[in-house]
């Protein structure tokens, strides 16, 4: 059992969370999706659209999640790697680089982002 994680805000969740949920459940046998409580958005200068129990439920609906746990700090990353049990950590290839540092803990992989999509066009009303 080839267990994944990765971590985001994931709001109003689109086209692009998914097809980087569906790669990344495509890595092994089972994801774990670590989602942005508000609390660490503010750290990360974010404010989401949804609340965090909305964006989990919206996640969980997704057949290519199998756990949503909530992501509080920068930090948690070396605990629940362990933790969980995790043999891949994945994300979206605009954090390229910036999490090479957890290559002791498990295989880091990036992915290409979906372009053309954001949650920030959403809330914008899709003009890009
Ligand atoms: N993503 C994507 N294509 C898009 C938009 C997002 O592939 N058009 C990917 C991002 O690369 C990221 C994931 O979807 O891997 C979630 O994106 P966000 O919700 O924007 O997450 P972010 O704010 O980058 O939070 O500790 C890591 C942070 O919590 C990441």
């Amino acid at each position: 059992m080839k267990r994944v994680i990765t971590y985001g805000t994931f709001d109003t969740l689109h086209f692009g969370h998914i097809r980087l949920l569906q790669r990344a459940r495509a890595l092994g046998d089972y994801l774990i999706v670590a989602l942005s409580t508000d609390e660490f958005n503010a750290i990360k200068g974010k404010v989401a659209f949804h609340s965090w129990e909305e964006r989990k439920a919206h996640l969980e609906a997704l057949r290519y999640v199998d756990l949503v746990i909530p992501e509080k700090t920068w930090e948690q990353k070396r605990d629940d790697i362990p933790l969980y049990r995790v043999d891949i950590f994945t994300m979206g290839d605009d954090w390229q680089g910036k999490f090479d540092f957890l290559s002791d803990l498990c295989e880091v992989h990036y992915m290409p982002r979906t372009e053309g999509i954001s949650s920030t066009m959403i809330r914008n009303g899709l003009r890009a």
